[in-house]
């Protein structure tokens, strides 16, 4: 898989996918990333690609023609299964999409900041939007990181068996069972016997019953 990232910040989308599996997706010629500076595509010499927001109010809005401009030219190099608007307003990330967008073969990524992106390069450009939660940041980047990782990490042949996604929270809408590792005893606090006692099949069951009792718990709205 191939990721375009249009950014103002592309210091920001460096050392996320320079360590652990998103280095080794890359390493292993599975995930290619390409973050491209929206300045590149700015209207005059001083390096812009933002202005005041017609209407009035604070805060500036990304100009179209940068964001046109580069999304044309990236356009015209490759087609893309999705052009991505990362935006507080977009539809908020789960498992679910992020499994369906691993399936995809090239995508771009458009990082907004400021007040957001003109509306109409959302409108004419952008073929799906995502938000990563009910929150704000202060720009596109760290959410862009975040989708990346989500989606990398489930191309096939970057997990392997000890990583597996298919024991993931989310993966059949059950969150993660509890883990230990050593020691059987720290200060007095015990491993559950069932993990010591090497019955695989009690081991795995109970693992489930944990998981949905975390499930039903902590995400009473979904069912396992
Ligand atoms: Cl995608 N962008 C920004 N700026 N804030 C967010 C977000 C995205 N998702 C949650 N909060």
């Amino acid at each position: 898989m191939r990721v375009d990232i249009l950014t103002v910040l592309p210091e920001l989308l460096k050392s996320p996918f320079e360590h652990s599996i998103m280095k080794r997706a890359q390493d292993k010629g599975l995930l290619e990333i390409n973050v491209h500076h929206l300045r590149k595509w700015a209207v005059n010499e001083y390096g812009q690609v933002d202005d005041y927001q017609y209407g009035g109010g604070a805060g500036m809005v990304m100009m179209c023609e940068p964001l046109a401009k580069a999304i044309e030219e990236l356009s015209g190099q490759r087609k893309y299964d999705e052009i991505i608007y990362l935006t507080p307003d977009g539809e908020t990330l789960n498992q679910k999409m992020a499994n369906t967008l691993s399936l995809k073969e090239n995508i771009l990524l458009i990082c907004g900041h400021y007040k957001g992106i003109d509306e109409r390069i959302r409108q004419h450009f952008v073929s799906k939007e995502i938000s990563i939660g009910d929150y704000v940041l202060s720009g596109g980047e760290l959410a862009a990181a975040v989708l990346v990782d989500t989606i990398g990490r489930l191309l096939p042949g970057v997990l392997n068996d000890e990583t597996s996604a298919l024991f993931d929270s989310f993966q059949d809408n059950l969150l993660a069972p509890p883990v230990y590792t050593r020691p059987e005893d720290f200060r007095g606090w015990k491993v559950p016997d069932i993990l010591l006692s090497g019955d695989h099949k009690k081991i795995e069951e109970w693992r489930h019953e944990q998981s949905l009792q975390r499930t039903k718990e902590r995400r009473p709205g979904i069912s396992g």
